[in-house]
């Protein structure tokens, strides 16, 4: 078991200090040496206090010189007659058997062992733990795993179960595959968002074949001291040949798997062994040795080409996020873990998650199971997932945070302009809920769902998406005629949008349809630069000026449009002060300037219907009436 090594071997280390140190101060070291002939005057002196034989060794005693008190030593002569003399002058003695050889040692060594402690303390201290420091050398947690997920317990991804399919077969019939000479991959990389499932997928593979599965993280074998990690890959390679048929799971390939070369001074010796010996590893596989790598990544394209040669991880399959019908099967499977009541729809939720992952969706699961049981309840019930989605998406209710009424009027007109902006652009995803309840670190929020899963963009799109962004802040100017820092998270993913419609989606006008990305911000990704064109200082100049035009006339128009429909934003802002939450569905009521329903009454509303009514074009007259002049550059 590494743990108790782990403590072992630190406190082994420590108890050496303690004897060396105890051995240094208690003063021992600073003995007098004394000829043996000098010892025999002392004692018929009647000197010589006591002393202690270490036979075959040397003898240490304590004499009287003057008024004090001193250490001597001397060599331990096969002397018999000393016991004789000891006795006569009624000195007392005592003797040692085995000689001083440890405290020899340690009196030798000791330094060393001090430094070498020091040096375990401060590695220690680098990498946060005693746990990994003291194991290294060691794989840990690689031992075969058997594995009881399936095919059953991964909801979704049908396509990447399909393509795995060939795998599980070979896994569990090796010779069938053998005799017909087809060639089965080596290695296998899945990649995606993170919380897509890519562990689970591979668990399952291993599960499903009924082989054991090996699993280890690239970033552990970066560790800290150069060839653990190599070694401890090796290792992993060794015990997954000798239980073949089995799986080799390797998290985080990207880890180790960066292009050689790359990042800061060119290059991490550590790294590049490990990944040599994956290599190597992967290489050395005879034909019939059985053992498939997977390798999950979220950076596919940073991969050393190396990896991904014929014979290496030459599959690589995406595991995309789920889609509609996926997250509600997800949902389903995280569900059966948990009491729910029946009225509660699953289809619900996954209309209401559009871009959660599989992670999110079980988060939201835990989450709501968590609330139900905080308030005593029976079962989760609607009202619980649509608050686990809230704080999955921002973070938990702050309700304690006390706002001055200054404050909370900005607030309400800043949320109030996001949702009318929304509401009025032609592109606006419908909005689901304004509140002015503080979650996560948000004073107020404004929440958007859009009715369907969507890959694509428009221009058009995401100009009114950047206008529902400063939408909050241009109400703050339109009414108070101010401005403040709060809007600093919207201005952020504004600018982001801005920035890569401009360097990435070719969509200004002075740029043109090329693609300038930057990454200088992250150095380990450096070998990318050298894939992507040289951008001038003329180019960054026009990109940096094509940012700033085009944020500034889109702020232009959302303050006009806003302006325009100043009455709408004055009675949402005055509702939102209220109610403190308005549902999609008041803010039509606002919109059609027809009386709020009673807010007890909308606030149970939000969970019955789950779901803002989608945005019907027919019926939302104002909005191409009060939309402003439409934007064309
Ligand atoms: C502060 N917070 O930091 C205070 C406490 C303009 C009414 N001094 O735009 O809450 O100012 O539409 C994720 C999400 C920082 C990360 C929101 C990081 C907000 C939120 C700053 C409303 N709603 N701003 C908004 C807000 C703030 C912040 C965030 C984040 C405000 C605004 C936060
Ligand atoms: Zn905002």
């Amino acid at each position: 078991m590494p743990k108790r090594k782990i403590g072992l071997s630190f406190w082994l280390l420590v108890a050496a200090l303690i004897l060396y140190l105890n051995y240094t101060y208690s003063g021992k070291s600073k003995e007098e040496e004394i000829t043996y002939d000098k010892f025999i005057q002392l004692i018929r002196a009647e000197k010589v206090v006591s002393v202690i034989i270490y036979k075959d060794d040397v003898i240490i005693g304590v004499y009287r010189s003057g008024m004090d008190k001193k250490k001597f030593k001397t060599p331990y002569l096969d002397d018999p007659n000393l016991i004789g003399e000891l006795q006569t002058h009624g000195i007392e003695y005592t003797g040692k058997t085995g000689n001083k050889w440890f405290s020899n040692i340690i009196f030798n060594f000791g330094p060393i062992l001090l430094f070498v402690l020091l040096w375990f303390l401060m590695a220690t201290k680098m990498s946060g733990g005693a746990k990994q420091i003291f194991s290294f050398g060691k794989t840990r947690a690689h031992n075969a795993t058997k594995v009881e997920t399936t095919f059953a317990d991964v909801a979704g991804c049908d396509e990447v179960k399909e393509e795995l399919i060939e795998i599980i077969k070979f896994l569990k019939n090796p010779k069938k595959f053998e005799k017909l000479g087809g060639k089965i991959p080596k290695g296998v990389i899945l990649y995606g968002a993170p919380g897509t499932g890519k562990t689970l997928l591979a668990k399952a593979i291993a599960g499903e074949a009924g082989v054991p599965f090996f699993s280890a993280s690239g970033s552990e074998f970066v560790e800290m001291f150069v060839g653990v990690g190599a070694s401890r890959v090796r290792d992993l390679f060794e015990m997954a040949k000798e239980s073949a048929p089995a799986v080799i799971f390797v998290d985080e390939i990207d880890a180790v798997g960066r292009h050689r070369g790359a990042g800061l001074g060119g290059g991490h010796d550590e790294r590049e062994q490990t990944l040599n010996q994956l290599l190597v590893g992967m290489d050395g596989f005879e034909e019939n040795t059985n053992v498939i790598v997977i390798a999950a990544t979220n950076r596919p394209d940073i991969l050393d080409p190396a990896l991904l040669r014929p014979g290496r991880f030459d599959r690589h399959i995406h595991v995309l996020p789920p889609n509609l019908t996926e997250r509600e099967e997800i949902l389903k499977v995280h569900a059966k873990k948990i009491k729910i009541a029946a009225e509660v729809d699953l289809a619900v939720i996954a209309r209401r998650t559009p871009g959660f992952v599989g992670s999110d969706l079980a988060n939201i699961i835990n989450e709501a199971a968590l609330l139900a049981a905080r308030k005593d309840k029976e079962a989760v019930e609607m009202q619980e997932l649509e608050e686990a989605i809230d704080r999955v998406i921002a973070g938990p209710e702050k309700k304690s945070r006390i706002m001055q009424e200054k404050e909370k009027k900005i607030i309400c007109y800043h949320e109030s302009g996001h949702a009318l902006v929304a509401k009025l652009l032609p592109n606006g995803d419908p909005v689901h809920k304004v509140s002015i309840i503080p979650r996560g670190p948000a004073l107020g929020y404004t929440l958007q769902i859009p009715t369907e899963d969507r890959y694509i963009a428009s221009r058009e799109e995401l100009s009114d998406k950047i206008k529902v962004l400063l939408g909050g802040r241009c109400a703050e100017k339109v009414i108070f005629n101010q401005i403040t820092t709060g809007a600093s998270n919207d201005l952020e993913k504004a600018t982001e949008i801005v920035y890569k419609m401009i360097t990435e989606y070719g969509m200004s006008k002075r740029i043109g349809p090329a693609v300038f990305k930057e990454h200088g911000a992250d150095v380990f990704l450096g070998m990318d630069l050298f894939k992507q064109p040289h951008i001038s200082e003329k180019i960054k100049q026009t990109i940096d000026e094509e940012v700033t035009d085009i944020i500034v006339k889109l702020e232009r128009e959302t303050i006009e449009l806003l302006e325009k429909n100043k009455k709408y934003l004055n009675k949402m802002a005055e509702e939102l002060e209220k109610r403190e939450i308005l549902l999609g569905s008041d803010i039509e009521s606002i919109m059609r300037e027809e009386e709020l329903p009673d807010f007890k009454a909308s606030k149970e509303n939000v969970i019955a219907t789950g779901e803002p009514q989608a945005k019907e074009k027919d019926n939302s007259g104002q909005k191409k009436d009060n939309t402003g002049d439409k934007t064309d550059s």
